[in-house]
């Protein structure tokens, strides 16, 4: 049985205060949670984050990482530093990663493998854009990036991550996938991963939707077999929505 793991992306929001605020208000709503719960804030308040949750089931994560141990690498944090600070995990390839900043297959398999050497788990994230899906290709460019991005693991490691499926089209922009399409890619994310693997691996391995998760579609999103959570934005923000998300889980 996986546990399914609810993963808050805060993107570049929050002041030390307010991430605070955010974090004590979660903390105090969690009794014993059924999912894993993350929480993604920006690298500037992620110590404050760590002080708060650190006696509590809610685990720490960054949202992106350098894969260099150190260097002259300026405005870089290496997982050296994330797992100093207290985090369990790093989202590694989210798509405005890839988008906005050029980030490429390769980058993120080196990431990986990185986090995976300082004993960080990824949550390595794969999807699909609108002209992508339309021209019917999601199944090929989304296998392409999971396999680019997990090359060279054991099967052993790759049991132990996590992958989120996020279609391009469906971040931040109020349409998420159906419940059928996202199960369909996640479970074809999975074949891909038994190919390449093995069935033992795919099996124990954690795929996450998202895109635009929100309390209303979170609970029939994580009921389809594949789905073993959420990775979630604009709706992690609050408290109340975010717990929304979790009580669905
Ligand atoms: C996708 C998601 C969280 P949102 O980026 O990573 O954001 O839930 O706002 O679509």
């Amino acid at each position: 049985m996986r546990r399914p793991i609810i993963a808050g992306n805060w993107k570049m929001h929050k002041t030390i205060a307010e991430a605070r605020q955010l974090a004590e208000a979660l903390k105090k709503q969690q009794g014993e949670p059924r999912a894993e719960i993350v929480l993604c804030p920006p690298f500037t308040a992620l110590a404050a984050v760590a002080a708060i949750i650190k006696d509590s089931p809610i685990a720490l994560g960054a949202q992106n990482m350098h894969w260099e141990e150190q260097g002259a690498f300026t405005g870089e944090v290496s997982p050296a530093m994330l797992k100093d600070v207290g985090c369990a995990y790093v989202i590694v390839g989210h798509s405005e990663r890839r988008q906005y900043f050029g980030e490429t297959d390769e980058q993120v398999n080196v990431k990986a493998k990185a986090a995976l050497t300082h004993g960080l788990i990824p949550i390595v994230c794969v999807g699909e854009t609108l002209a992508q899906r339309e021209a019917g290709e999601t199944e090929a460019i989304v296998a392409a990036q999971t396999r680019g991005a997990l090359a060279g693991l054991t099967a052993e490691a790759v049991a132990g991550l996590v992958i989120a499926y996020e279609p391009v089209w469906a971040i931040g922009t109020g349409k998420t996938a159906s419940d059928d399409d996202a199960q369909q890619v996640i479970a074809d994310i999975r074949a891909t991963v038994a190919a390449e693997f093995g069935k033992s691996a795919a099996e124990a391995l954690r795929i996450q939707y998202g895109g635009s998760v929100k309390a209303a579609n979170a609970a029939s999103l994580l009921s389809r077999p594949d789905i073993d959570g959420a990775l979630v934005g604009g709706a992690s923000l609050k408290a109340g929505d975010f717990q929304g998300i979790i009580d669905g889980a």
